[in-house]
């Protein structure tokens, strides 16, 4: 009797505990393009077409290993439109009674495994380097979880940057080296690109048939849609960008988009490349001396710091997680997180454009342009949550949901953040040029043509104060507030006040 063993679009690795349980000669593989997974949110069309791609070239070689698979295309007659559908159609066709699966990312999907007609056998996803049960016996009994102090033990465990015991370099973290302000000249011309092949051209057009009409440009589309590509895109990162990938990692710039940074989040999400071997690779070039150890700690730390992290904290905190609203927000997301025309602040329009044509921002532009400007504004931070899952190609909500629940939103109360992300315009100013072409200023503070970052700012710590002032992180802004003089903080707060009901109206703000 076969079994099903069922590959998501965002499990795309022959590694995969499913695939590895299975047995080639008579297991049928499922896997399935389906409208719940294209629709449960408005998905970037470059998202949906590289993982639609990906699938397709991902079933094509388990085919050509001599695997049988049962590939459902969007298009195809008898589509049920969901993984449950169709692998009870799957079931029925090859007189299937158990299905074998590796957990999903997302506790929506592993309720309906869970909730199916036939026996479904969830195994760990073997992908990530700690397990459930690590990161629950690392979580367990502490008072507060930071990342700083998991990552070193996931530097001891895995070896990386190690040396007889101790970290490389002589210290655990080199982050006081990074955060240089953006460069006058960039030397790395951006990711590799790719481009599209038959396959790739007919996802593209299904893509523009189907989900042409959203927020985001499928073309040009230049991502990886196979492991080797994803490789290639690997050791293109580590020779060209790795070295400066530390210096400029706070950094923005108006013309170039990706920095130093390695655009690698979507393959290592969707299975292309193992999180460990992209960080062995970035170990291996400190060791010859092609990088710098600020540089490759900072990025090793990216991966087994933080993405490990994130996904512990997401599988601690259970499914209501993503309903969290500490801060008790509740505006709407302004429209202009869908069309960048819409405002007349620079960093914010620029990062929308960016990611409505490429499905990706970087780091920073994530967490201090759009986040921190719905966290000073106050917007719900569900509707911020769905933002992010939408728009980005690497989103998936494991991963998504803690960078913005917890790190961008406060909207977990600090379950792992010590504060909340907020700044000024003068951080913008600071880390990009942004500000060189906006409608605003950011040197004024109040008045015509303040940035509205410096107002939301103010006005945002004076709304929680009470939750905030007795922040040691906190108290010396509180007190630079409290030294302003009063009919100062009553304009600040006017001001704040008037540009959120202007961006509540519709206006362009
Ligand atoms: P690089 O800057 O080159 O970093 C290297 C790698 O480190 C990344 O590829 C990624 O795998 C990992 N990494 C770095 N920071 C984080 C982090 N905070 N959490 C998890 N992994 C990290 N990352 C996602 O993969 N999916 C998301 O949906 C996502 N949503 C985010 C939302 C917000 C509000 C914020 C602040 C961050 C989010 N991140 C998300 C984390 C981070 O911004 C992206 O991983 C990174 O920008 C991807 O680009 P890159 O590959 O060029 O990263
Ligand atoms: C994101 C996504 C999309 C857009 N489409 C599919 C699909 O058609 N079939 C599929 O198996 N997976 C898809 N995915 C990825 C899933 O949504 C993902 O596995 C879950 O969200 C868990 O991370
Ligand atoms: Fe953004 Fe303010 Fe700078 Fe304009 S002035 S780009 S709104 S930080």
């Amino acid at each position: 009797m076969s079994r099903l063993i069922l590959v998501l679009g965002d499990q795309l690795s022959p590694e995969l505990s499913a695939l590895k349980e299975a047995d080639k000669t008579s297991d049928v593989v499922v896997m399935a393009e389906v409208a719940d997974e294209t629709t449960y949110v408005p998905h970037h069309p470059k998202k949906i077409a590289l993982i639609l791609a990906a699938m397709r070239k991902f079933a094509a070689a388990l085919r050509a290993d001599g695997w049988t698979v049962a590939y459902s295309e969007l298009d195809d007659r008898g589509n049920s439109g969901s993984i449950a559908g169709e692998l009870l159609r799957r079931a029925e066709e090859h007189g299937a009674r158990e299905v074998v699966a590796t957990e999903p990312g997302e506790w929506r999907l592993i309720s309906v495994l869970e909730d199916m007609p036939l026996p479904v056998r969830q195994l760990p996803d073997t992908r990530f380097v700690a397990s459930h049960a690590r990161f629950e016996s690392w979580a367990e009994g502490r008072k507060s979880l930071r990342m700083e102090y998991f990552y070193r033990e996931m530097r001891r465990e895995t070896g990386l940057l190690m040396e007889e015991g101790e970290p490389a370099g002589g210290k655990w973290n080199f982050d006081h080296d990074n955060r240089e302000p953006a460069p006058e000249e960039i030397d790395f011309g951006g990711p590799m690109r790719f481009t599209p092949d038959e396959t790739v051209e007919e996802v593209l057009e299904l893509v523009e048939r189907r989900f042409g009409n959203g927020f985001g440009e499928v073309r040009p589309f230049w991502f990886a849609t196979e492991a080797g590509q994803a490789r290639r895109a690997l050791t293109h990162f580590v020779k060209h960008a790795l070295p400066r990938f530390g210096d400029y990692q706070d950094a923005m710039l108006d013309d170039a988009r990706f920095l130093y940074h390695s655009v690698l989040s979507l393959y290592i999400n969707i299975g292309f490349l193992e999180p460990l071997e992209v960080c062995r690779a970035a170990e291996d070039a400190w060791r010859s001396g092609d990088a710098p150890i600020n540089a490759v700690e900072g990025f090793v730390r990216q991966i087994i710091g933080w993405r490990e992290f994130m996904r512990g904290i997401y599988f601690l905190h259970g499914p209501d997680y993503v309903r969290r609203n500490a801060l008790n927000h509740q505006r709407k997301l302004p429209w202009f997180y869908w069309d960048e025309t819409a405002t007349r602040m620079n960093c914010v329009a620029r990062v929308v454009e960016q990611t409505r044509e490429e499905a990706y921002a970087h780091h920073i532009q994530r967490l201090m342009v759009t986040g921190n400007f719905a966290l000073l504004a106050g917007i719900d931070p569900a509707e911020v949550h769905e933002w992010y899952l939408s728009v980005y190609a690497d989103a998936y909500e494991w991963v998504e949901a803690p960078n913005v629940i917890g790190m961008s939103q406060f909207a977990d109360g600090g379950v792992f953040a010590s504060k909340p992300y907020v700044s000024s315009g003068n951080y913008i100013a600071k880390m990009s040029d942004y500000c060189d072409h906006c409608a605003y200023s950011v040197k004024r503070k109040t008045g015509e043509g303040a940035c509205p970052f410096n107002l939301l700012y103010w006005a945002f710590m004076d709304r929680h104060r009470e939750r905030f002032e007795k922040n040691p992180r906190m108290t010396q802004m509180y007190a630079t507030w409290d030294r302003m003089a009063e009919d100062r903080r009553e304009t600040i707060l006017a001001e704040a006040g008037q540009f959120l009901d202007a961006m509540s109206r519709g206006d362009r703000v």
